[in-house]
């Protein structure tokens, strides 16, 4: 079989309904016989870059492996952006870069290129992928390209890059069984986990995206109504429950809910289950975290576990969904009606606290999203600002950039969500960001997909802005227009990509009342902030994690605490 033919057959084995990708002379093997695969859709974006968030955003949607592939050198540079973001978000994606034969390739020679456009692709990516494997003979494809969908998904899931010469992609090779991959067995007593639950009296589960990226989201549902105690997650996984489930207390965080943190203040054990824990989740100093609580940490990645939170915590390496059979094969014996009470009513008196004008003419917005829909943020302002405003429904999904946060990701993703899904995506962006990968307009308009983009333009590079505001007494470089950062007409933006396009003031709230999506085909909409945003509220370093800033009144505060 052709080397090409067979690299495309494994894409299909894994059940990858869409690829995304660039032309290039190195990757046209590749390309020719996705051409001849019904059964797989090859998808053009007009930048490497998007290419790869796109297939963050297919993985992330649909729990299927995103694909995504590139010319050698300038198409693979451009690509590594994405499969970083992918590393850091731990997003099953592999990345299929073509590369000069073989022959051509430097190799010993001290030359610093021989081969047109020759780079080291693997020995570059190598720091942020799980492997980069340089197939550097046809005999080694077979391998190579099953163990690169094995591993994306297996353990901890990640990007794997698969550098691929021309000359190996249009090889014939030999068809062989691969061998198949470790699984990871626990091998610890998960009692202790049951012991110390029915103990407490106000516990609560932490839960982060390796539940989601993992594909356990129904097993997840199942375990918590069995378990009936309140969850709080952090930002990229709290849309596995809907906003109105009665177990869901919000994300939380640095800029998380103020009722999540407080809910982690009035915790007696926290079960934290596949969330790294990073910084924006605990704030600089990590044992704020869980001031009055027992932590337990359930992590599949050892080297997650190598730093503690607290030193008393109690670590389990193992895999969420032997959690979640555990939980739900056994009985529980507690009452949880009364903390569930509190949590309920910390949620009542503090949702929504923090909110501007800006917040309700989101929430406004979302609220006309199919029932359906997957949200995509880019990363700035108003990414917080989709998180704090959003109130989802049971199918409804929303994707960050968390981990590399960068500018850019929502258009693409949500084109590689909109495949992963076949549903409505609703694309955020700030007037920064959408500057960033807006060639992909491009790609929404030709394929007439229901991608609504919405930028959120308050005329600045907010995120940045406010920290200027603060720190550099209000010099504002390149962040404003006072200081030399413009944006474009975007009107004129859609009219020439053919995108309809509504623009909404925010002193106008009442024309969203009127406001529909169009149920088919892109669109384009422009909310205009005219008042300055600022990122409410915030953790306040050395305090409790629920003292966020700004403090608050006194009324509220009073009723809170004695909760
Ligand atoms: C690729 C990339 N470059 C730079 C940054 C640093 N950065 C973080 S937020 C931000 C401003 C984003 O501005 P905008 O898209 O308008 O969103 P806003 O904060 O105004 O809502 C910048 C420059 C980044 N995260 N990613
Ligand atoms: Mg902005």
């Amino acid at each position: 079989m052709k080397g090409s033919d067979y690299i495309v057959s494994v894409i299909k084995k894994n059940n990858v309904t869409d690829v995304f990708g660039y032309p290039g002379a190195t990757v046209c093997h590749l390309m020719d016989s996705l051409e001849k695969e019904d059964a797989i859709v090859n998808h053009l974006n007009y930048h490497e870059q998007a290419c790869a968030f796109a297939a963050c955003g297919y993985a992330q949607s649909s729990g299927r492996i995103g694909v995504a592939y590139a010319n050698g050198g300038p198409g693979f540079t451009n690509l590594i952006t994405g499969i970083a973001n992918a590393y850091y978000d731990s997003i099953p994606t592999v990345f299929i870069c073509g590369q000069v034969d073989t022959a051509d390739m430097v190799g010993a020679r001290l030359l610093r290129q021989n081969g047109i456009q020759e780079i080291p692709i693997s020995a570059i990516a190598s720091k942020f992928v799980k492997e980069a494997i340089f197939v550097d003979s046809p005999d080694k494809l077979c391998e190579a390209v099953n163990r690169a969908f094995e591993l994306s998904k297996s353990g901890r899931p990640g990007p794997i890059l698969l550098e691929i010469p021309a000359n190996v992609q249009r090889a014939e090779i030999e068809i062989y069984e691969s061998v198949n991959s470790q699984k990871l067995n626990a091998g610890i007593d998960i009692n202790v986990i049951k012991d110390m639950l029915e103990a407490a009296e106000r516990p609560c589960l932490l839960v982060g995206n390796g539940v989601k990226l993992s594909g356990l989201s129904n097993m997840f549902r199942k375990a918590v109504d069995k378990l009936g105690i309140p969850v709080v997650f952090t930002l990229p996984a709290f849309d596995l429950l809907p906003f109105e489930s009665k177990y869901n207390f919000g994300y939380v965080g640095n800029n998380g809910c103020r009722y999540s943190n407080y809910i982690l203040e009035k915790s007696d054990l926290i079960v934290s289950v596949a969330a790294r824990l990073d910084v924006k989740v605990t704030g600089k100093e990590k044992k704020a975290l869980v001031h009055n609580a027992k932590l337990i940490r359930i992590d599949i990645d050892r080297n997650e576990l190598s730093e503690k939170i607290v030193t008393d915590e109690v670590q389990i390496n193992m895999n969420a969904e032997q959690l979640f059979e555990k939980i739900l094969s056994e009985e529980w014996d507690y009452d949880s009606t009364m903390w569930l009470n509190i949590c309920e009513n910390l949620k009542r008196k503090l949702y929504g606290y923090d909110f501007k004008n800006y917040h309700f003419i989101l929430q406004k917005l979302f609220s006309k999203a199919a029932d359906d829909a997957s949200f995509t943020a880019d990363v700035g302002h108003h990414e917080i600002y989709m998180a704090q405003s959003l109130k989802l429904k049971e199918k409804q999904r929303a994707l960050f950039s968390l981990g590399l946060a960068s500018m850019g990701y929502s258009l693409p993703a949500a084109i590689g969500a909109y495949y992963g899904t076949r549903s409505q995506v609703i694309s955020l962006s700030g007037d920064g960001g959408i500057q960033m990968n807006i060639q992909e307009l491009q790609f929404i308009a030709r394929e007439n997909i229901p991608v609504k983009v919405v930028i959120f333009n308050n005329h600045s590079l907010g995120m940045v802005r406010e920290f200027q505001e603060r720190n550099f007494n209000h010099v504002c470089s390149q962040t404003t227009d006072q200081f030399g950062y413009t944006t474009p007409v975007f009107s004129k933006i859609a009219n020439a990509y053919g995108i309809k396009y509504t623009r909404i003031e925010d002193h106008s709230i009442g024309q969203l009342e009127e406001f529909e999506f169009d149920e088919k085909g892109p669109e384009l909409v422009e909310l205009v902030i005219n008042e300055p945003t600022y990122l409410y509220p915030r953790y306040i370093r050395g305090k409790r994690i629920c003292d966020m800033e700004p403090q608050l009144n006194d009324k509220i505060k009073e009723y809170v605490e004695t909760l």
